[in-house]
């Protein structure tokens, strides 16, 4: 994996800066994150509207059994993307005799603490976290395999890349896992009313989610955005198959960020990310693209989710 960067601040200023110079204004939704944000995501996943987390954690929960006996006995997990590991303690329960848990993820705030908890919980269990962005940068250095490696990347989080960037992260966690197979979560295509409400939830918390990258902004990059002059935008596009969200500016206005000042006209978007959905058929093909072999899929009963198993 990419070694954390030594200077993060700096690669979240290089890439709002460029975000606010390119045309249509845009900005990855890896920022999001802070712990401010990632706190705002946890609370996105309790929301009614938000169907995704409980979907995935129910069909873990029920078909944990038949994952595990995909995946085989004595596998080393590696939970990309690792927040609170809560999806990760439903399969690590049903495993036979798993060699370790390596969760990996950007934010090393968080990771440390959770790997605690969960060696407390399972003394028997070799937990060594990676921090670092396994999005981007040279390979992924894990470190030296206690086991047969498994992939684990549940959410959905595969959907806030863009198919050609989809294909490529697949193709990431193929080297990496060194002839391992994949356990993924997958947001299906659905009816767009279901979708635009779970990206707009009533209590406005995915609002103050989106809001929070130009807080973050404001906090640690000391630019001068107005929160109020900008309004959380969230809608489905069906020919691309991706709810997009946006960050509207409710008046002409002009920021400063880093000695550089930006004209942003009345009604012009940030665009701050996609989530794109996929069928199961589209996503097997997109899997296939990457070079892995598609197995089995665990989708619920109202097609909301699917969790697909991949081999080399
Ligand atoms: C992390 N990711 C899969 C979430 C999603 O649904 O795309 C992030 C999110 N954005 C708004 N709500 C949730």
């Amino acid at each position: 994996m990419a070694a954390p960067s030594p200077n993060p601040a700096g690669a979240f200023a290089a890439d709002l800066l460029a975000g606010l110079a390119t045309r249509p204004r845009a900005v990855a939704p890896k920022w999001f994150y802070d712990a401010e944000g990632s706190a705002l995501f946890e609370r996105i996943c309790e929301q009614p509207e938000y169907y995704p987390t409980r979907t995935e954690l129910a069909l873990l929960d029920q078909h944990a059994e038949a994952m595990a006996a995909a995946i085989g006995p004595g596998a080393e997990i590696v939970e990309f993307g690792a927040g609170a590991s809560r999806k990760v303690r439903l399969l690590l329960d049903a495993l036979e005799a798993p060699a370790g848990f390596v969760p990996v993820d950007i934010s090393g705030e968080h990771l440390e603490a959770a790997a605690e908890a969960l060696r407390r919980e399972r003394p028997g269990l070799r937990v060594r976290p990676v921090a670092g962005d396994y999005t981007a940068g040279p390979a992924l250095a894990l470190p030296p395999a206690a086991g047969r490696r498994v992939g684990f990347y549940p959410g959905s989080s595969i959907g806030n890349f863009e198919p050609a960037a989809a294909e490529a992260l697949l193709r990431r966690f193929r080297g990496a896992l060194d002839g391992g197979g994949l356990l993924i979560g997958v947001d299906l295509v659905k009816s767009p009313a279901l979708l635009h409400a779970a990206y707009n939830d009533a209590a406005g918390v995915t609002a103050a989610f989106n809001l929070n990258l130009l807080a973050r902004a404001n906090r640690e990059l000391g630019a001068d955005f107005a929160l109020a002059a900008w309004e959380h935008a969230a809608f489905y596009h069906p020919g691309l198959q991706r709810i997009e969200m946006h960050l509207v500016s409710r008046r002409a206005q002009r920021v400063h960020l880093l000695g550089r000042a930006f004209d942003i006209d009345e009604g012009e978007s940030l665009h701050t990310e996609n989530s794109c959905k996929y069928t199961v058929d589209g996503f097997r093909a997109l899997a296939r693209r990457a070079g892995w072999a598609p197995q089995a899929v665990w989708t619920d009963a109202q097609r909301r989710f699917a969790l697909h198993w991949l081999l080399p």
